[in-house]
């Protein structure tokens, strides 16, 4: 069977709305085929209620995650959830301690789960996830859900994906300071607390909001919520924030924004994918010739047809909706 007809029964599949049609896709996609069938799906699309839910290792991301499937399923919502672990290909530590907390929900055929590793995705962590929120919005999944352990960048990757941010964080581990350091604080539509059972949760919670007393918000302003992961305690106010939060996004009119803003970082993850495998053979071929770094850049972007830009005006990422009161 060649491609062209491996791919035509799996958009078949894919239609008569099988798991496995949807878990085949995304293997597709995530082995770098999946153009032809994003192509073909893609006016389906902007469904889906989208959820990213990030935070430091061990912090109940996964818990939380079962917890608002559970949620989601008691309103009667299909639910993809998609675990990223963008750490080393190799280890799948993270990847199976999250179907272990999601093993309650295995059964439910409204409930469609997806670990990921992102490796050889021509756009990245966030090519791989991007692809597989895409196939899960067109293959009819009312809420879908992002995991990802946060290690600097995947969040922001996270925050331009999906429609509401959850970042978690847990008492006693300095988490608030690490938020504050990594830039997270801004990309954050809801703070969770968890393991409020924990006795410095309350201090967390403090720490968080004198945090956000420094920062200007526009529009939104994050709410802060605290739960128990594992005993159920507090998912029910977490979900009402982040219903809160879309009804926000739509009466205000920047769910579009949002929509734009999840697709233009797809568009960018892809284009900038293909322009850094060029750059990599043009580097090899133009560096080592004895001339000045500046004079090789000039060359090799002229290889690109390109003119170099000056200006040095900052370069403002999309998802920041935040800033440190004083300084901007
Ligand atoms: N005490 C307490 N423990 C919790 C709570 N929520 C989760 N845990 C425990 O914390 C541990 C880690 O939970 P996970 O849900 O796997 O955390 P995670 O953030 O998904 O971890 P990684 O995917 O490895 O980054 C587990 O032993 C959970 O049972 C909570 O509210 N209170
Ligand atoms: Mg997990």
């Amino acid at each position: 069977m060649n491609d062209t007809d491996a791919g035509a029964a799996l958009l078949r599949q894919f239609e008569a709305r099988s798991p496995r049609g949807l878990a085949r896709a995304i293997s597709y996609a995530e082995s770098g085929r999946g153009a032809q069938l994003i192509r073909h799906l893609f006016a389906r699309t902007g469904r889906s209620m989208t959820i990213g839910l990030t935070g430091p290792p061990g912090v109940g991301k996964s818990t939380l995650s079962s917890a608002l499937v559970r949620k989601a399923r008691s309103l009667g919502k299909t639910v993809g959830v998609v675990s990223v672990d963008p750490s080393s290909p190799f280890s799948h530590g993270a990847l199976l301690g999250d179907r272990i907390r999601l093993t309650e929900h295995f059964t439910d055929s409204g409930v469609f789960i997806r670990s990921m590793a992102s490796r050889g995705h021509l756009g990245g962590l966030a090519g791989a996830t991007a692809d597989a929120v895409l196939l899960m919005d067109a293959f009819g999944l009312d809420v879908i859900l992002i995991e990802t352990v946060g290690v600097g960048q995947s969040e922001i990757e996270i925050a331009e994906l999906a429609h509401t941010t959850i970042v978690a964080l847990q008492p006693g581990s300095g988490d608030s300071i690490q938020v504050l350091k990594a830039g997270i604080m801004e990309v954050a539509d809801v703070f969770v607390v968890n393991k409020k059972d924990h006795p410095m949760a309350n201090q967390l919670k403090r720490e968080i909001r004198s945090m956000m007393e420094m920062l200007d918000f526009s529009g939104w302003v994050p709410e802060l919520v605290m739960t128990q992961a594992t005993s159920g305690e507090g998912i029910d106010e977490l979900w009402a924030a982040i219903e809160n939060h879309v009804a926000y996004l739509q009466k205000s009119g920047e769910m579009a924004e949002k929509r734009l803003e999840a697709f233009t970082h797809q568009v960018r993850q892809l284009a900038l994918g293909h322009l850094q495998r060029k750059l990599e053979r043009e580097l090899r071929s133009k560096v080592a010739e004895g001339i000045d770094p500046y004079a090789a850049a000039d060359r090799v972007l002229q290889s690109f047809g390109v003119t170099p830009e000056g200006g040095d005006e900052p370069i403002r990422p999309p998802h920041v909706r935040a800033s440190v009161k004083g300084l901007m």
